[in-house]
């Protein structure tokens, strides 16, 4: 007969696999997998990813809990193993050894609730309430895994499934498909929230009805980046528009939402669309001059694949690239999360087009971090987007294509920026 109540076993894994040691979804994974394999009845689960990384979580289970936190920097896991009754956790031990490919440990096994020093009482669960019973068996198990976008200082979490419909990676990004509790499928680039199921149209609609609204009759349109799909959909939606090329870098990205984002990715078999998984940076330095109305920079966030999409070549390309009268909108970051980026590019757009043709149209999406987000536009030789008087026919085509963010007011009030925005523009 066991002299203890319960049985702890504190473990060093050391010299494991980094990737792994940073992954919160593996880590979830397979603690959750090393408690059901030492047959553990799971309630529930816990896990964080941790800036600028590590990931700590618990399982909870019937007979007691698994917790851990990593230091992938150190190839390193601590890990604690509690259990009582007869759950052998030697059995999660030797799963979590292998599952994170530790090539050296350490253990040390407790006994708590030494039966010695304890007194029992005479505690009767009979005279809690009726529900109390229906608690001690619990047959459900919640998970409570968070995905986070983050920098040095701010973050932003999306609580998700656990379940991951999609992970690849390419060879510019890992491209992964997880499904978030609120916003539905989401599309994350590396560590970074790219679209999502439920707030994909704020950003869509944002990037592209202001300025082919602006031009009025664009025929002719690039789009560089936007591989989820979404942003040609937008521009397709426009009559006007008789021809749009869209350049992506990463086919890996344009295969994941066609399978798993398929309202997102809903016109890559348009006849008017021209598809190429190439370099758009390449691209632009060998386009035409002079050949486009509109071009759409959908690029992720300048780190990795997207950092050249922020230099000056590429937009003094992109400038050449524009007909006499033409737009060019860019993803612009934003002046909270990436205050740098945010104004580094609109000073460059300043020196393209000229001081008074880089306006700053902000939006709301509430799964990027801070939630202010923006669009940075050069003119060329076009009068101010805001200056349009289109009222009318904008929220003629709202209602008739069922828009769901963009609006004659919101055309307009994009446009303005608070102080400090502008403050930041100046030069
Ligand atoms: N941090 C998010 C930056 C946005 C990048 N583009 C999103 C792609 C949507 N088509």
């Amino acid at each position: 007969m066991s002299t203890a109540l319960g049985n702890h076993i504190l473990v060093e894994f050391m010299n494991c696999d980094p990737h792994i040691m940073n992954d919160v979804v593996a880590i979830e994974r397979d603690m959750v997998g090393a408690a059901q394999k030492a047959g553990a009845t799971v309630i529930n689960s816990t896990f964080h990813h941790f800036s600028p990384y590590g990931v700590s979580g618990v399982v909870v289970i019937q007979e007691s809990h698994l917790a851990i936190h990593t230091w992938p920097e150190y190839g390193y896991a601590a890990v604690d193993l509690f259990t009582c009754g007869e759950m052998n956790a030697w059995i999660s031990f030797d799963h979590l050894k292998e599952c994170f490919g530790a090539k050296s440990y350490s253990a040390i096994e407790l006994k708590r609730g030494s039966l010695n020093l304890l007194q029992r009482n005479d505690f009767d669960i009979s005279t809690m309430r009726s529900r109390a019973a229906e608690w001690r068996n619990p047959d459900f198990y919640t998970r409570n895994v968070w995905f986070t976008d983050k920098d040095e200082d701010q973050a932003l979490s999306l609580r998700f499934t656990g379940e991951v419909f999609f992970d690849v990676q390419s060879p510019f990004q890992r491209v992964r498909i997880l499904e978030s509790n609120k916003y539905g499928k989401m599309l994350a680039l590396d560590d970074m929230v790219m679209t999502t199921e439920k707030d994909e149209f704020h950003y869509h609609e944002m990037i592209s009805h202001p300025a082919l609204f602006t031009l009025g009759n664009a025929k002719n349109v690039l789009v560089i980046g936007g591989g989820d799909g979404g942003t040609v959909r937008e521009v397709l939606r426009h009559p006007s528009v008789e021809k749009v090329t869209m350049v992506e870098i990463d086919g890996a990205v344009i295969d994941a939402c066609k399978e798993h984002l398929p309202a997102i990715a809903a016109s890559f078999d348009h006849p008017k669309l021209e598809l190429i998984v190439d370099d758009g940076i390449e691209f632009l330095k060998n386009a035409s001059a002079g050949a486009y109305d509109l071009i759409v920079v959908d690029g992720s966030d300048p780190v990795g694949p997207a950092e050249g999409l922020f230099s000056v070549s590429f937009y003094t390309n992109c400038y050449n690239a524009l007909k006499e009268n033409g737009i060019l909108v860019a993803q612009g970051e934003s002046p909270k999360f990436n205050e740098k980026a945010f104004a580094e590019l609109n000073h460059t757009l300043q020196d393209i087009f000229g001081k008074d043709n880089a306006p700053v149209s902000l939006f709301f999406v509430p799964t990027y971090p801070t939630g202010m987000w923006s669009f940075q536009y050069g003119l060329k030789n076009i009068a101010h987007p805001k200056s349009i008087d289109k009222a009318e026919s904008i929220d003629a085509f709202v209602a008739q294509e069922g828009l769901r963010y963009y609006n004659s007011d919101i055309h307009t009030g994009s446009f303005a920026t608070p102080n400090f925005v502008k403050q930041l523009l100046k030069k």
